[in-house]
């Protein structure tokens, strides 16, 4: 292990069990990292093809080869690159939203133990949708909604019906001009493993505007659709109080900790912990700890106010705390080494989803139909390991913060009003004009190993709410700041300037949160980056201007997954200035580098800007944003 510790990560916490690691004789991520090094070049600029036999082929953008053997050159194969992994990551939140709406008809048909929890919610989506709520009861009007969601999924139409009525329609217009509609996601997803087969698409412009479009994909048929749904099976989040880091983990109790994305069986875990307490005294346990990481995690933080154990590059480190008994994991995101270092402990690592199976974990086929079985399962199977646990081999880190969560939309406006109830957003708009909100910025994503965990993101906040910037956070992002203690009201004080202290004290207040609001709103998952997207639409159609005016950035600092960059190309779709902390695999093309960060702003307003130093990136972002506000004269 010869990574300098402190190239790992800036929380304590986790350097503290990246020592313990290595006194277990435990490989961590970093390890491998370092293993990897120097990563290929040719795949950093994303020059490498092996879509054919012929292949593989390095094309060199300096020199020769200039092509692969069919003759594609390093444009045409950056690009075909690119737009598969974008497509990649939509595919990942459609299915995750098609599993959502599933679950919704069959919570409807009252054949799997879920509710629909929020009725409000249901009736808005819909009648957006143009369906008739009046007179059914909700299981009626629910099982019509997910008819007509599984209808975006089929032939036929000229682009899905959820996009049309939830974005904002300056948007589509947008979007329509330029002949980027989707017309259903499965069929584009399709399309594009076939565009970028060997003898297709050679044209990188041609290749880029349908990456544009599996932005479109991945919000309207994804991000949005899962948020929606789930919402209205187990309720939207209103604000809740928690902690976070793996000092959240427990010495006495059982430690069961759920990794992964989809709230359907956390949902679950949560009710059965909670149902099992006394058979887990009856062990001789105090009771059961539950945390989550990631995803779901930030699922069950917004709806339940379960504790974060941490983000993407903790998910080894829990484990090495020798604390955790059980670690439950769905999909996305879940390291395969799990399995080796649970394997260095008494942890029970547990699968569940047909699509996410580890060698060396114990798989529980999870299935909605007998989902309280199951559940009931998993935590007696975590009470279990519990017995086995050493405590020699336990130390928890002492770190943990005060963390806020279950900011939705619907959470903002009813605090806000409390301040205006006829005009909710009026007091925030206000207040952007008189600048006391200089603007705001959504930063949402990963943990990458390239960077220190945690590096880019918390410095980046700081230096935003310094500047009176707003911050809306989603994914892994989240519990940086969490653990960083951002995202509470103490964080308010200690951080914001003094503008967006005042507006902060003044919500919280009214809003009886016995302090002033969080300056880092915590909104969700990843997939609710799609609530920041109902916020913009919003604040945009209140001031009747586009959502590429306001006075407004994105970030993904750290960036990971290939979800990432689907969400980051719908955020530019959108018409974002969105910031990322490296190039993704594309600066082997000229052409590309240069559509991504500069042409397209003329077709979207939006762009991408790469910038992986914290402080400048915040400059960058607080520059765009006073761009913004002169052009709309404040
Ligand atoms: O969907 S932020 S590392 S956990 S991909 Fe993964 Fe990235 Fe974390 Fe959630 Ni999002
Ligand atoms: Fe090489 Fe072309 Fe085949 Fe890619 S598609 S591997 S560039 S021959």
């Amino acid at each position: 292990m010869n990574v300098d510790k402190c190239k790992k990560s800036i929380d304590g916490a986790s350097l503290q069990m990246i020592d313990k690691a290595c006194a277990d004789c435990v490989g961590t991520v970093w390890d491998r990292f370092e293993a990897q090094q120097p990563q290929c070049g040719f795949g950093e600029l994303g020059v490498c093809c092996r879509n054919c036999l012929s292949g593989p082929c390095r094309v060199n953008p300096f020199g020769e080869p200039s092509a692969g053997i069919c003759g594609a050159s390093a444009d045409t194969i950056v690009a075909r690159n690119l737009l598969r992994s974008v497509a990649g990551g939509a595919a990942t939140h459609v299915d995750h939203a098609f599993e959502a709406v599933e679950m919704l008809e069959m919570a409807a048909e009252k054949s799997i133990p879920y509710d629909i929890k929020d009725e409000a919610k249901l009736r808005a989506v819909a009648g957006g949708l143009g369906l008739e709520t009046e007179g059914k009861d909700k299981f009626e009007l629910a099982k019509e909604l997910a008819k007509a969601l599984y209808s975006d999924f089929a032939p036929g139409k000229e682009t899905m019906d959820f996009l049309k009525a939830t974005a904002p329609a300056e948007r589509v217009e947008t979007w329509r001009k330029l002949g980027i509609l989707p017309k259903d996601p499965d069929l584009e997803i399709r399309r594009i493993m076939h565009e970028t087969t060997m003898g297709c698409d050679a044209d990188p412009v041609n290749l880029l505007l349908n990456t544009a479009k599996m932005g479109l994909v991945d919000c309207y048929s994804g991000l949005k659709l899962g948020t929606d749904v789930q919402d209205i099976v187990f309720g939207t989040p209103m604000p809740v109080k928690t902690e976070a880091n793996l000092g959240v983990l427990s010495k006495d109790k059982v430690n069961i900790v759920i990794h992964g994305h989809i709230p359907f069986l956390s949902e679950k875990i949560v009710e059965w912990a909670r149902r099992l307490e006394d058979e887990a005294k009856a062990a001789g346990a105090a009771g059961i700890q539950l945390s989550g990481l990631c995803c779901t995690g930030n699922e069950v933080l917004m709806r339940q106010g379960v504790a974060s154990a941490g983000n993407y590059l903790s998910q080894e480190l829990a484990i090495v705390t020798g604390a955790v008994d059980l670690m439950v994991v769905d999909v996305q995101c879940i390291m395969p080494s799990l399995a080796q270092v649970a394997a260095c402990y008494h942890t029970k690592l547990v699968t569940t989803h047909d699509i996410g199976k580890i060698p060396g974990a114990e798989h529980v086929d999870f299935r909605a139909e007998h989902a309280d079985e199951d559940a009931a399962r998993i935590v007696r199977m975590g009470i279990a390991a519990y017995k086995n646990r050493n405590a020699a081999k336990v130390e928890i880190p002492p770190q943990k913060a005060e963390m806020w969560g279950g900011f939705s939309v619907e959470a903002i406006v009813t605090a806000l009003s409390k301040l205006d109830a006829e005009n909710p957003l009026k007091p925030l708009v206000d207040n952007i004009v008189a600048g006391n909100v200089f603007g705001a910025a959504g930063i949402v994503g990963c943990n990458n190993p390239r960077f220190p965990q945690d590096s880019v993101i918390v410095p980046l906040a700081k230096e935003l709410l310094k500047n009176n910037v707003l911050i809306v956070v989603t994914g892994c992002v989240a519990h940086a700041l969490g653990k960083a203690g951002l995202m509470c009201p103490e964080g308010a004080e200690k951080y914001a300037g003094p503008g967006l202290l005042a507006v902060l004290r003044a919500v919280g207040e009214a809003a009886g949160l016995g302090g002033p609001l969080p300056p880092v709103l915590h909104m969700g998952s990843c997939v609710d980056n799609s609530r920041i997207g109902d916020l913009l639409g919003a604040l945009a159609g209140y001031l009747g201007v586009s959502v590429s005016q306001l006075p407004v950035a994105a970030s993904a600092p750290e960036l990971n997954h290939e979800k990432a960059l689907s969400i980051g190309t719908w955020a530019v779709d959108l018409g974002l200035f969105t910031h990322i902390g490296m190039a993704p695999f594309v600066l082997g093309s000229p052409v590309v580098t240069k559509v991504l960060t500069e042409d397209i702003e003329g077709l979207v307003g939006g762009k991408f800007y790469v910038e992986p130093d914290p402080v400048k990136a915040a400059e960058a972002m607080v520059a765009h944003i006073r761009k913004k506000r002169e052009a709309l004269g404040i």
